[in-house]
């Protein structure tokens, strides 16, 4: 079983990730890592702290000349913007971030001791523990993309690029769709024998813990809502050289809770950053009166780069159920118990 555990604020020293439960002998280098890191800050409508920073990961354990040991991976991702003990005190909270709600929750004066961690500079962790399963699942030729759908509700390049100037324009911020396509999952990952093996629910959790993502749907998702089910499920066919197979892919790649073979197609709506450099009204937690929300220096659109750490929430869901199915412990081991599957699976 994979397990990971993330720390670090946004301003603080770094951002720390570990990761326990990777086979030994698999090849990993930093660069490999690093490579990921430098797409989750790409995109146009990023902030400038991405001019700041240069993210890049230090192995701290779990890796010998480049080789998985077996032992806990830990990476650390040094902060360049790291003053967190110099920076204002925030005092009016912004809709739509966790400032009040965790105010309140914590018994805090300061909306900065929320920010910090309920910040989205947490996702450099989940694209650094991502890399690592993406590194795992490369191994079995398992494959994970995303793209950018629309954003404020237009799609096209160039039609996007418009809509987030307009944005930066008016002082505003906007959201987006994004989908993240996963090739060559073999059948059986996941379970329906309990609800907490499914695969799509895990897949789901781990999409929707990324900041900002209000909602995710799989294939046809609301459009199954409008559809008789004589025309959105994916009829099954068989052929020789090809096995069983589909003409279709609404289920999007899970049925029952278990990947069946086809692409898994997920998409996914990110919010706009709710910081706002034309702010929303809010009100000043110390004397309650009416106060503009605070503006902190932020991104304006940021779908892109949540596509990038979407994939990584999923490496890590898919890196642990194909673990849970093939094996965990030695990479060689686990490949040839999923080479005895697979041909077992071609000749069912
Ligand atoms: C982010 C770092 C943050 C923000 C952004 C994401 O850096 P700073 O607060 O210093 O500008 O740019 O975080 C948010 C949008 C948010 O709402 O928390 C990053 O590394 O991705």
């Amino acid at each position: 079983m994979l397990r990971q555990l993330t720390a670090g604020e946004s301003h603080g020293k770094g951002m720390i990730a570990i990761l326990e439960g990777m086979p030994a002998g698999l090849k990993v280098e930093a660069q490999a890592i690093n490579k990921e890191l430098k797409r989750r800050q790409a995109g146009f409508g990023r902030g400038r702290r991405m001019k700041i920073e240069n993210d890049r990961a230090e192995i701290i354990s779990g890796l010998k000349n480049n080789l998985t040991l077996g032992s806990p991976v830990a990476l650390l991702i040094r902060n360049k913007d790291a003053g967190i003990e110099k920076l204002h005190k925030v005092t009016a909270a912004r809709p739509g971030h966790a400032d009040l709600a965790g105010l309140l929750k914590y018994g805090f004066s300061d909306i900065r001791e929320v920010l910090e961690r309920a910040s989205a500079r947490s996702t450099v962790a989940t694209v650094a523990v991502g890399a690592l399963c993406r590194k795992l699942l490369n191994e079995f030729g398992i494959i994970i993309s995303s793209r950018v759908l629309s954003v404020g509700g237009l799609c096209g390049r160039a039609e996007i690029k418009a809509r987030i100037k307009e944005a930066i324009s008016k002082g505003d911020t906007v959201g987006g769709i994004f989908e993240v396509t996963v090739k060559h999952v073999p059948v059986g990952l996941g379970s329906y024998a309990q609800p907490d093996r499914r695969l799509d629910s895990l897949l789901a959790s781990g999409i929707i813990s990324i900041p900002g993502v209000k909602t995710i749907e799989f294939g046809l998702g609301f459009g199954y809502a409008v559809s008789f089910g004589s025309e959105v499920h994916d009829a099954i066919y068989y052929s020789k050289s090809r096995g069983y197979f589909r003409q279709t892919n609404n289920a999007g790649g899970i049925e029952g809770g278990i990947s069946n073979g086809q692409p898994i197609v997920i998409r996914a709506c990110m919010k706009p950053i709710s910081t706002l450099m034309n702010p929303l009204d809010s009100v000043n937690i110390q004397n309650k009166k009416v106060a503009k929300a605070a503006v902190e220096r932020s991104d304006i659109c940021v779908v892109e780069a949540a596509g990038v750490v979407a994939e990584s929430a999923c490496a890590f869901v898919l890196a642990d159920a194909l673990l849970e199915k093939f094996g965990s412990d030695c990479l060689q081991d686990i490949k040839s118990s999923y080479r005895s599957y697979m041909h077992r699976i071609a000749h069912a």
